[in-house]
């Protein structure tokens, strides 16, 4: 098979920091793209032991077990299964026993059934050993080798595939020299033809790519890229998961790459509207709207909401939940207009808070209303991947409508503290990372600002 008949990627990574999915909620998933016409998932979960940490052991039998069942059902459902292994924190190019112990690895999981591969040099340092250095120059020498030897030994023939992440994988990390200077010039020239490339664009987590970006990227690595999008992953934030749509990326990129892959949230249970929005994304022509589609798949997910009481989770509740939610730069309207009514009333005196009280006071009900039914979910795994921040929100919004209450009833912060039972020092908020944090913050333009005394 060339490289021209190849498919176009669309799916979803599991290559996140922290628990990796369970395998019931993996063959989920691939019902779940299957429905939505999605054709690749990538197996690379952090934290699977032998995927980075103990990349030169086999796995044994009953690992290997489980990952055969994933290849079949990919198989069943009309998905490429890639296998991803990240031997980077600890490899040494320039020895051959390495890259026996890589092969090896290789063969287990073609023996498995595993056609397609990905090579993963992401977060590793920048440097390499001595006798790297000496044997290949550069670490991206050392890296392309190191693919291409894999590739040609065992993979062109069987027509597999394979997909390299580079270590500068984003903008940013090129321009700061990541991996070192020209690193990706080198990649163009050495990495085979064949072998495709992961980029995440200007940033890791990148709030827009545009198509210029990708074409003067083009040029440097002599391929289209495949895009690794962590725009929905959260694993560097936990106290934050993300519903809002898959946006900020042109229609007219999809000519320009190889295909999209999300590596979305952890908590496997949020990435319903990541994915169908990725799947509208990827069919639209013409004109696509972020934002409807962001609507008609909250809509499609609502039924998976269903409770043991009468009272169900209405759309209202669900929107007000993804806009609580909704992606990392970008809040939705619901959340917006909430923060600004809780903005008037903190900052501002009773009487100018106008309509935005009883606007404010009905949706805390709302909130308050949503984290019980949300405890009577039918589908507990969608309860336990809310809990926490669902939790935290109506904890403040309480807080807030005490505070709201206080200053009404004549309390007056410039004259006396206001102060709530709940909220006794060293429980809520309490602990050495929220002291950190204030300690330390950051403006809005990134800025660090450090307290003063
Ligand atoms: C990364 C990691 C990824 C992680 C993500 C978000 C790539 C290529 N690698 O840098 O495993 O989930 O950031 O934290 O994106």
């Amino acid at each position: 098979m060339g490289k021209a008949d190849r498919s176009f990627l669309k799916g979803v990574i599991e290559g996140f920091y922290g628990r990796p999915w369970s395998q019931q909620q993996r063959l989920e998933l691939l019902g779940l793209m299957q429905e939505l016409e999605l054709n690749t998932y990538l197996y690379c979960p952090k934290d699977d032991l032998k995927h980075r940490a103990l990349w030169r052991e086999l796995y044994s039998d009953n690992e290997l077990c489980g990952l055969r069942a994933l290849i079949k059902s990919c198989r069943d459902h009309d998905i490429e299964f890639l296998y991803g292994i990240a031997p980077g924190l600890t490899i040494c190019y320039s020895d051959d026993s390495e890259m026996e112990l890589l092969q090896a690895r290789f063969r287990q999981l073609l023996d498995a059934g595993c056609r397609s591969f990905a090579i993963l040099f992401d977060d590793i340092p920048g440097k390499m050993s001595e006798a790297d250095s000496v044997t290949y120059g550069s670490l991206a020498k050392a890296q392309c080798e190191t693919a291409n030897a894999i590739y040609c030994e065992l993979l062109a023939k069987l027509g597999s595939r394979l997909i390299f992440c580079p270590t500068p994988y984003c903008g940013r990390m090129a321009e700061d020299q990541h991996g070192g200077a020209n690193y990706l010039n080198e990649v163009g020239r050495h990495l085979d033809v064949d072998i495709d490339l992961f980029w995440t664009g200007p940033e890791i987590i990148s709030p827009e790519i545009s198509v210029e970006s990708v074409r003067v990227l083009r040029e440097t690595i002599q391929r289209k890229p495949v895009i690794w999008d962590n725009l929905h992953a959260n694993d560097y934030d936990l106290t934050r998961f993300f519903l809002g749509p898959y946006t900020g990326r042109p229609l007219e990129l999809r000519e320009e790459v190889s295909g999209f892959m999300i590596n979305p949230n952890c908590e496997f249970e949020a990435n319903y509207v990541a994915l169908k929005t990725l799947a509208g994304y990827l069919r639209a022509s013409g004109s696509w709207n972020s934002r409807s589609a962001y609507k008609e798949s909250l809509a499609a997910w609502l039924p998976r909401f269903s409770t043991v009481a009468k009272d169900r989770v209405t759309l209202d509740d669900l929107t007000l939940l993804g806009d609580a939610y909704y992606l990392p730069h970008e809040s939705g309207q619901f959340a917006e207009q909430l923060y600004d009514d809780v903005r008037c009333i903190v900052t501002q005196p009773t009487d100018d808070w106008g309509e935005r009280q009883d606007r404010l006071r009905k949706r805390i009900r709302q909130v308050v209303e949503l984290a019980r039914k949300l405890t009577e979910v039918h589908r507990r795994e969608l309860f336990y991947a809310f809990n926490r921040q669902v939790w935290e929100l109506r904890e403040e919004l309480e807080m807030i409508e005490q505070y709201m209450d206080w200053k009404l009833a004549g309390g007056d912060p410039a004259t006396e503290p206001f102060r709530s039972g709940n909220y006794l020092p060293g429980t809520y908020r309490g602990g050495l990372v929220r002291r950190l944090q204030q300690l330390i913050s950051f403006g809005a333009d990134g800025a660090l600002v450090a307290a003063d005394e």
